[in-house]
């Protein structure tokens, strides 16, 4: 059975996955904008994926028989201003999200919830691999010029993007 506040955490994280989400989407919606078809492509892709997170908290929380709250769900921050600070701002992202992800892990081990640690292991997992691949796409950008990106490497990298691998 949950306790209360692992109860309460579990709806946070479940408001935070989709709070990321609507971020990857917001981002995708200005990539588009702004001609990169082929990054807009990777950022919905994500947003999904992000959707999936949120649902996969919301599974575990009825099947462990507490309550799921759905909540208002925070505003993205502003718009990036170029390719590079939209990556940026993708990296910064998982990072705190991973911070969160630790929170819950610890308050886990705290409570001796052994079967929610074991459930947030996934999540572990899956910053790593959302971690390394918004590095990987920094410096792959940082190669091609970073914010000094000439239009033909721009073109390329976003090409590129729409049929990049989403796992790492
Ligand atoms: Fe849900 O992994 Fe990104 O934020």
């Amino acid at each position: 059975r949950l306790s209360k506040s692992i109860e309460t955490a579990l709806n946070t994280q479940m408001t935070k996955e989709a709070h990321a989400s609507q971020i990857y989407l917001s981002y995708g919606a200005w990539a588009d904008k702004q001609g990169f078809g082929g990054i807009a492509n990777f950022l919905f892709r994500h947003a999904q994926e992000e959707r999936n997170h949120m649902m996969k908290i919301l599974e575990y929380i009825l099947k462990r028989g507490a309550e799921v709250e759905v909540s208002a769900i925070p505003a993205p921050p502003e718009n990036p201003v170029s390719i590079n600070n939209c990556f940026e701002k993708v990296f910064e992202h998982e990072v705190d999200n991973t911070k969160a992800v630790y929170k819950l892990v610890k308050k886990s081990l705290d409570e001796e919830d052994w079967a929610t640690w074991d459930f947030m292991q996934w999540f572990v997992k899956e910053q790593v691999e959302e971690e390394t691949l918004a590095m990987n796409l920094l410096d792959k950008m940082k190669i091609a010029g970073g914010e000094k990106m000439s239009s033909n490497a721009m073109y390329t990298f976003d090409r590129d993007m729409e049929n990049i691998s989403d796992e790492v």
